[in-house]
């Protein structure tokens, strides 16, 4: 590879910036979690101060989501969409790198905050709004200085990054898909990654233009969110949350593409419902684009609205069912080989049902009013975030890391962090449902003694400690397995997607010679011409 990590334009290259970029963040915002759960270990702990406790949790959310998740995403996307539809690189090669240098510059620049006035303990000029940053509460009357510019600006920034990256990933899957690929029979993380990227597109537009009327608002006078001169509040929470909802499916449509991909290989069984699965996804992305305001349901909006948005909630369990049914029905009959990637795709599929049926609770207006703003919130939204998608994406690294490095993980720490993570978000995330449902409200610092919130939140933060540990265990694994992991070879695991029919690593042009392929399982086709899928086509 001739050019330099700062100069490239190869999508395996930035592919792989993205994902370091966001490992970093990850401990980072590992790192503010852990903080908050030390102030919240008991009532009345003075860990931390009131004020860096607002922008612990500003900074934990805004990181975790803006850098952590979207980049991680967007660095597995750029590093196996060309290989999978056999294609040499992405349609726009500098584009891409503009975006990619976009996202980190945007990531520095939320945490120059840090390092603002007060300096680091008081956690400097760091956002203290929330990662949804109301208003009025933006506005120069509560936020003085510069510490909500910080959270807009660095937003703003991304949100460019990450328009540019769909744009290419787009142009990629649409343009560059090699002879005899049609839509029909691309894999099916090519088509999560179509419909995430369009929605990357129709979800971040709202969101910067909300941010550059805040801008307006704080620095020319503006009032579009000001409701002592005629703005709106409520008009704040319908641009972010139409920003806020979709975004969340751009978060799980990777994660379930990683699922697609991951649970066949190891039940030795073809995606059952290819055709369905591609519909359901089509369907979350057109209804996840109408259902913004069931997080609003507490702001006192008409019955009719209140309904409607209780309805395109419910509406959206539909789509979502029939891919866990898929991948339930994959597994069925099926020779399963529970390795690291496995196991953490079987703990996705139970622990996303349940983050469902928390959210169809939470989409029933009437719940919402006694759940809203509290615990069981933030239990529900992790239970999507860490159960559903990184628990699918740790099986991605582990899946595609004989693929991006040419040596096999070690498996015994792959167990290892799988055992620790898993018992440690069930220890966290279960049990915070608890202090939710008896009242307890979120982004509080501290609590009283007589609330029966004590107990469970003790056992929600052991629970980080096993978290944190099995995270150290995988990067460990990553390090050390890099360096002197035994060699994979190109198809370790049997597969039969294209990416598995080159090199690993991958040379820079990707394929000697550009594939041509007959069926959804090309490397199926390749080694069994006694059986080939195309016959069934
Ligand atoms: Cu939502």
């Amino acid at each position: 590879m001739t050019n330099s990590w700062v100069t490239t334009v190869d999508h395996k290259r930035l592919g792989l910036m993205y994902i370091g970029y966001a490992l970093v963040f990850l401990v980072i915002g590992g790192v503010e979690a852990a903080l908050m759960r030390i102030q919240l270990i008991a009532p009345h702990q003075t860990f931390v101060s009131p004020q860096v406790f607002n922008r612990l949790f500003t900074m934990h959310g805004t990181t975790m989501i803006f850098f952590v998740v979207m980049p991680l995403l967007f660095g597995f996307a750029n590093y196996l969409i060309p290989l999978m539809i056999g294609a040499r690189d992405t349609a726009f090669p500098r584009l891409n790198a503009l975006s990619f240098w976009l996202t980190a510059f945007a990531g520095l620049l939320l945490y120059f905050s840090v390092l603002g006035a007060s300096g680091l303990y008081g956690a400097g000029n760091a956002p203290d709004v929330g990662w949804f940053a109301y208003a009025p509460l933006t506005s120069t009357t509560f936020s003085r200085g510069h510490s909500t510019d910080f959270w807009t600006l660095s937003l703003l920034v991304s949100g460019i990054g990450s328009v540019g990256t769909a744009i290419n990933l787009i142009a990629t899957i649409l343009c560059l898909r090699c002879d005899g690929m049609t839509l029909g029979r691309m894999p099916l993380f090519a088509w999560l990654i179509l419909v995430m990227a369009a929605m990357v597109i129709l979800a971040v537009s709202p969101l910067t233009a909300a941010q550059l009327m805040l801008l307006i608002d704080r620095y020319l006078g503006g009032h579009f969110f000001d409701t002592q001169a005629g703005g709106s509040a409520t008009l704040w929470m319908h641009f972010f949350w139409i920003f806020g909802h979709p975004e969340v499916y751009v978060l799980v449509l990777p994660a379930f593409g990683f699922a697609s991909e991951i649970i066949p290989v190891f039940s030795r069984k073809a995606m059952f419902g290819y055709p369905v699965m591609v519909g359901a996804t089509v369907c979350i992305g057109f209804i996840g684009l109408s259902v913004w305001a069931h997080h609003m349901f507490t702001i006192g909006m008409t019955a009719q609205a209140n309904t409607f948005f209780v309805l395109s909630t419910m509406a959206i369990a539909v789509p979502t069912g029939i891919k866990i049914f898929n991948w339930l029905a994959t597994m069925w009959g099926g020779t399963i080989a529970f390795t690291t990637p496995m196991l953490f795709c079987t703990a996705f599929l139970f622990q996303f049902l349940v983050a469902g049926l928390t959210g169809i609770m939470l989409g029933a207006a009437p719940l919402d009013w006694q759940l809203g703003n509290s615990y069981f919130v933030v239990a529900h939204f992790h239970y999507v975030i860490v159960g559903g998608i990184l628990f699918t994406t740790f099986g991605a690294f582990y899946y595609w890391f004989p693929k991006a490095t040419g040596r096999m993980y070690s498996e015994a720490l792959g167990r290892l962090h799988f055992w620790l993570f898993v018992i440690g978000f069930h220890l966290t995330f279960d049990f915070m449902h608890m202090p939710g449902l008896l009242g307890m409200p979120r982004r509080i610092y501290t609590y009283e003694a007589d609330r029966g919130w004590a107990i469970w939140n003790l056992i929600v933060t052991i629970g980080v400690v096993f978290q944190a540990s099995g995270i150290l265990v995988f990067l460990a694994n990553l390090g050390w397995s890099y360096r002197r992991g035994t060699p994979a070879g190109s198809d370790p695991w049997d597969a039969w997607t294209l990416e598995w029919s080159t090199a690993s690593p991958p040379p820079d042009y990707n394929f000697a010679a550009l594939p041509a392929v007959r069926s959804r399982r090309p490397l199926w086709d390749l080694k069994h011409p006694e059986d080939p899928d195309w016959r069934y086509e």
